[in-house]
């Protein structure tokens, strides 16, 4: 039997992504760096489909009807190029290996660039879901050659998640590293998604003064309005987790420390270095790490500040519906914020995204899946050419509905000492871009004083410079 796909690297996302290929009627060769986790997906699994299990590189390769289809799914990083390596030498001008481990967009586009002279269409392709969707249906973000897709686009549609409208939840994002990337701006939106939430949560325990059972009935009341998604859903079922050790709220019993495993911190590293202002995405990546420094911390409790008093019982009430139009501004600006930095990518390299693609194919399987995507599609759709998901009409009608919530939520944490970093940043964006004028002018005048950076001016064309240090005249720069 020659078989249609190959999987290698048979952890929890290959294993599962080998048997969704396995019962979506395709057979599937398995292989794995140890043979041992070859043979235990074969004996647990392989009743579920077509596997050919295969010990060895060679094995593995000669499994694969042409053009050879083999998805690597091993820890990015070197363990990649060592894949790569192990398995090149083996392959033929035309057959493809696509990636689909958590990789950096910058080594996808070498990696692609490096096979590509030998023929080889090298997939660099971005899955979101977990474990659990890898098995029932992720969100697939290939990039790659066009060819490759023509080839590989039908089986990833039969196993992908499929939206509410039964579109597959896989798109050709573009070019070489253009999967990868949008998949590392999905995961910087999850960490900025996952921070307000947090602030929320915080928010509805210190100023309402509410206990996590109640709040995560708040959320899941949440959840059947705009702000329904999976993020919203699970945070209530954590919310209302008992510990079964200490009778406590789980939440309660948790560290509060958040890890990171880097995707979030290189959406923020890239977008430095596009000069896009994702101040969202970073108060969130910088609220993870903050949350780390257990000494800092400690050093810190004795900070002069206010203790928090919750509100009376009728206040509490007004107050949670505010935090929902706080959360759902803040989540318009954090997307907004995303898609800029997507598109600020694709122009970089050239990737001609389409922005509206990629809200799309976000609608399920991955783990910010959401109706309010749906609403990013149709603003993309109508307008593909929209400078900024806040210039869609809808989406500024309801900011202007819920901006003084947003403002008066804020004014309760601050004056009662509850950080929202989240909230704070994105209202700040939205302030800075809908201001007529910016203290951007002072920077300038102080750039001119100290190092003759010169400056532009509002009423004539050119770059001047004022003599600072003589008569302080104007010249021409
Ligand atoms: P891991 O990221 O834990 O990687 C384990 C796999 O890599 C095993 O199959 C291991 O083989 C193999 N491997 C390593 Br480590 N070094 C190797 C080498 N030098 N040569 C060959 N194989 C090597 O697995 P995972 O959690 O299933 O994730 C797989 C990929 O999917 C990662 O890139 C991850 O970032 C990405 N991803 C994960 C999730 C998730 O929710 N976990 C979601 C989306 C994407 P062995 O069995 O012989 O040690």
């Amino acid at each position: 039997t020659s078989a249609q796909i190959g999987v290698t690297g048979l952890a929890v996302m290959g294993r599962n992504l080998a048997r969704n290929f396995a019962r979506n009627g395709y057979t599937v060769a398995v292989h794995n760096r140890t043979a041992a986790r070859t043979r235990a997906l074969v004996e647990e699994f392989g009743g579920e489909g077509e596997f050919v299990a295969a010990e060895t590189a060679e094995e593995f390769v000669a499994a694969l009807e042409r053009p050879r289809r083999l998805v690597v799914m091993v820890k990015a990083g070197e363990p990649t190029d060592a894949v790569i390596g192990e398995f090149a030498p083996l392959l033929e001008p035309g057959d493809m290996i696509i990636d689909g481990g958590n990789a950096h967009f910058a080594d996808t586009r070498r990696r692609e660039a490096e096979l590509r002279e030998r023929g080889i269409h090298f997939v660099g392709t971005g899955i979101s879901g977990g474990e659990e969707g890898a098995l029932n249906g992720p969100s697939i973000m290939p990039g790659g050659s066009k060819e490759s897709y023509a080839s590989l686009g039908p089986m990833l549609e039969k196993i992908s998640a499929k939206a509410a409208d039964g579109t597959p939840c896989v798109t050709h994002v573009g070019p070489d590293g253009a999967g990868h990337f949008v998949k590392m701006v999905h995961n910087g939106i999850e960490y900025a998604d996952m921070q307000l939430i947090g602030e929320a949560y915080q928010l509805l325990r210190d100023v309402a003064g509410y206990e996590p059972a109640r709040i995560a009935e708040i959320f899941r009341t949440w959840n059947t309005g705009r702000l329904d998604s999976y993020l919203i859903e699970i945070t209530a079922e954590v919310l209302s987790h008992v510990d079964a050790a200490t009778g406590r709220p789980f939440v309660d019993v948790v560290t509060d420390r958040a890890e990171q495993k880097g995707t979030g911190r290189w959406t923020v590293q890239i977008a430095l270095d596009l000069g896009v202002p994702v101040s969202g995405i970073a108060e969130a990546v910088f609220a993870r790490s903050l949350s780390g420094h257990a000494a800092l911390r400690a050093a810190s409790r004795g900070l002069a500040g206010p203790t928090p008093s919750p509100l009376d019982e009728a206040e509490a009430a007004a107050f949670a519906d505010r935090v929902e139009q706080a959360l759902y501004a803040s989540k318009i600006v954090s997307y907004t914020q995303g898609f800029h930095e997507v598109a600020a990518g694709s122009e970089e390299y050239g990737w001609s995204i389409d922005l509206g693609r990629v809200a799309a194919i976000w609608r399920g399987g991955c783990i910010i899946r959401a109706a309010f995507l749906d609403r990013i599609r149709a603003a993309y759709d109508a307008r593909p050419d929209l400078p900024s998901l806040l210039s869609d009409e809808t989406f500024a009608r309801e900011i202007a509905a819920a901006q003084d919530d947003w403002r008066e939520v804020l004014v309760a944490a601050t004056r009662q000492g509850v950080p929202a970093p989240g909230f704070a940043a994105a209202l700040a964006y939205y302030d800075a871009l809908r201001a007529e004028r910016l203290p951007a002018a002072l920077t300038q005048g102080q750039r001119d004083f100290f190092g003759a950076h010169t400056y532009r001016r509002t009423d004539r064309e050119g770059s001047f410079h004022t003599l600072w240090g003589g008569d302080r005249s104007e010249v021409p720069a």
